[in-house]
């Protein structure tokens, strides 16, 4: 649409108010302001945490980036480190920031491995619920995490004691998105036995995991089938590389081995291109909207409850009364304080006549 037609062009028509530019004006204002979007990972070291979100964005969307060789591999990730890109597609603008944690070790005693990883998220709430009941409204950072990817092991037959826990520390913090990790390690039948083993457990042990909203009936067909597909592929099976080898004729990231090569971005292979499509072009914005109308609006109410019990006992500490709210005297209050001022007048006049008497008799 054109400035011009915006301004002109429905003029004339009397049953036309404008309002249907509505969603242009929200189009055009959100393009020029750009979009952010914040992706974590979390789960078991070595599971391959840093290579797929090398694969998924940092490599793949920020295009001065170099592809690693064979030999640079990525190290083991040992604290909490964020890395942010701009992006632009066709002139819409996006910060993508991703989060890679340290994975917890595989020992039996993993206490409290979540803690850092939730801390971590608690903390960008509190940033944003300083920034947003403080004075600079306008210009916020918002760096509240809006989806985590959760790295389940290719070896196991299901959920292990420290998933739930992990998971469960996170669900109502963040969106979870469990993903089976090393996908190339499993075949297609293990695949999908494990697929449904976790389907079960999550759903056995009440884990709140990120759910696909429904679809909406006026999609057409073709987005109905993916939206579908989507559903039933998950827990998505992933495969990570940084690597870029030769396959069919075509340079590709994938992984060779002396058997052959395994094509991340071969949707037969594994779910990456299911997975960035879900997390870039589908669903990004319902991701969003649960952190913020969900997860950050938890945060918040549990924030403003907390300082509301915590003013209540300050003030109980200062004056050990409780602090009644002035309220209009009853009947009875009336009567007594009637008397009350009848005593002190009758008690004024005579000492009133006292004084006469003794001016009068000295
Ligand atoms: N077979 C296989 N190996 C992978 C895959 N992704 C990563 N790896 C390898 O697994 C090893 C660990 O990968 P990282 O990405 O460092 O794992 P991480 O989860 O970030 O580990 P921490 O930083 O310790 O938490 C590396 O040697 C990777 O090359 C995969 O999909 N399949
Ligand atoms: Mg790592």
């Amino acid at each position: 649409m054109t400035a011009n037609s915006r301004y002109k062009s429905r003029a004339p028509r009397s049953d036309y108010v404008g309002f249907a530019t509505l969603p242009n004006q929200v189009h055009r204002k959100s393009v020029k302001k750009g979009f952010d979007f914040t992706l974590m990972v979390a789960g078991e070291s070595g599971l391959g945490k840093s290579t797929l979100v090398n694969s998924l964005f940092l490599t793949d969307l920020h295009k001065d980036r170099k592809l690693l060789n064979a030999e640079e591999r990525i190290n083991q990730t040992v604290e909490i480190t964020k890395h942010t890109v701009d992006i632009e597609e066709k002139g819409v603008k996006l910060k993508l920031t991703i989060v890679d944690t340290p994975g917890f070790g595989d020992a039996v005693n993993n206490s409290e491995c979540w803690k850092p990883v939730t801390d971590y998220i608690d903390l960008q709430f509190e940033q944003y619920f300083r920034d947003e009941s403080g004075l600079n409204r306008k210009n916020i950072q918002d760096n509240r995490v809006h989806c985590c990817l959760y790295f389940i092991p290719p070896f196991e037959h299901g959920l292990r004691p420290v998933d739930i826990e992990f998971m469960k520390a996170l669900q109502d913090k963040v969106n979870v998105v469990p993903l089976i990790s090393k996908a190339d390690c499993l075949t297609p039948s293990e695949i999908k036995k494990l697929k449904e083993r976790l389907r079960e457990e999550i759903d056995k042990y009440g884990i709140k995991i990120y759910q696909f909203p429904d679809c909406d009936s006026d999609e057409d067909e073709e987005f109905k089938r993916q939206d579908k597909e989507l559903k039933e592929s998950s827990p998505f099976a992933v495969i990570g590389s940084n690597t870029v080898v030769e396959a069919r004729g075509q340079r590709v990231r994938g992984r060779l081995y002396p058997w052959g090569i395994v094509e991340v971005e071969n949707p037969s292979h594994c779910d990456f291109v299911k997975l960035r499509t879900m997390l870039i072009r589908t669903h990004m914005h319902d991701l969003k909207d649960i952190t913020s109308d969900c997860h950050y609006e938890n945060y918040r109410a549990q924030c403003i409850q907390t300082m509301t019990s915590k003013m209540n006992a300050d003030k109980r500490v200062e004056s050990p009364l409780p602090i009644l709210p002035l309220s209009t005297p009853d009947v009875e209050t009336e009567k007594l304080i009637k008397m009350k001022d009848e005593e002190v007048r009758e008690e004024n006049q005579q000492e009133v006549l006292h004084h006469r008497d003794a001016d009068v008799n000295p």
